[in-house]
């Protein structure tokens, strides 16, 4: 079953395609440095920090996790917007409920096979439309747009969403990620138009 969350801009009193931004049919590729290599044998989902019960995954053991298929759509920072995206993966509070997330967690740092790191703060990632995923569209997740395993945040910006994701950091002070210390928002709401900061 597929869940349509593409009605998620009206939650952000704004309309489908957020201001500035163009429609494409197109999936391009964004990447800061690359498609890093993996392979299955070492692959390994982490989550970390201030929580109760710290866990690693392989990817056989992420992939058997319970898991959904939802519309959604994806805006990059750079002006374009890809509507109805179908990602299969396992929701954000999922993996906060498996961890046992501690209350004085208030952030999450996303860190990646190329480096790359994201931030948010936990109550803006802690939701049902952010999905740890792994297909799209019903096939693996492509390598160049993150396979294995990638966030997806269509709420925020794209870059919020980190490609080839294999460590989750909760965190009990805000830090700032790759592109947020670069001068992208580190709110990155596209309906407010946080591109810059
Ligand atoms: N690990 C990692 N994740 C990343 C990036 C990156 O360079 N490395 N680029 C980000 C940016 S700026 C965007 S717009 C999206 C692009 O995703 P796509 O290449 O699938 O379109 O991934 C984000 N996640
Ligand atoms: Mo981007």
């Amino acid at each position: 079953m597929v869940s349509d969350v593409t009605g998620l801009h009206e939650e952000f009193g704004g309309e489908r395609l957020p201001p500035g931004q163009r429609e494409t049919e197109r999936f391009p590729v964004l990447s800061k440095s690359g498609t890093p290599g993996w392979t299955p044998e070492t692959w390994e989902f982490e989550v970390w920090g201030a929580v109760d019960e710290p866990f690693s995954l392989d990817y056989d053991a992420f992939t058997d996790l319970p898991s959904v298929t939802q519309r959604q759509d994806f805006h990059c920072v750079t002006g374009w917007s890809k509507f109805d995206c179908e990602f299969t993966g396992v929701p954000f509070p999922d993996i906060v409920e498996r961890a046992g997330v501690r209350d004085d967690a208030v952030h999450v740092m996303f860190h990646a096979l190329d480096g790359y790191t994201t931030n948010l703060p936990l109550a803006d990632c802690d939701r049902e439309e952010v999905l740890f995923a792994y297909e799209f569209d019903g096939d693996p997740l492509a390598e160049d747009h993150g396979g294995p395993l990638r966030v997806v945040t269509p709420h925020k910006y794209a870059y919020k969403g980190a490609k080839w994701v294999t460590g989750v950091e909760f965190l009990t002070d805000p830090e700032r990620g790759y592109w947020e210390k670069r001068g992208y928002s580190n709110t990155a709401n596209p309906w407010n138009e946080e591109r810059y900061s």
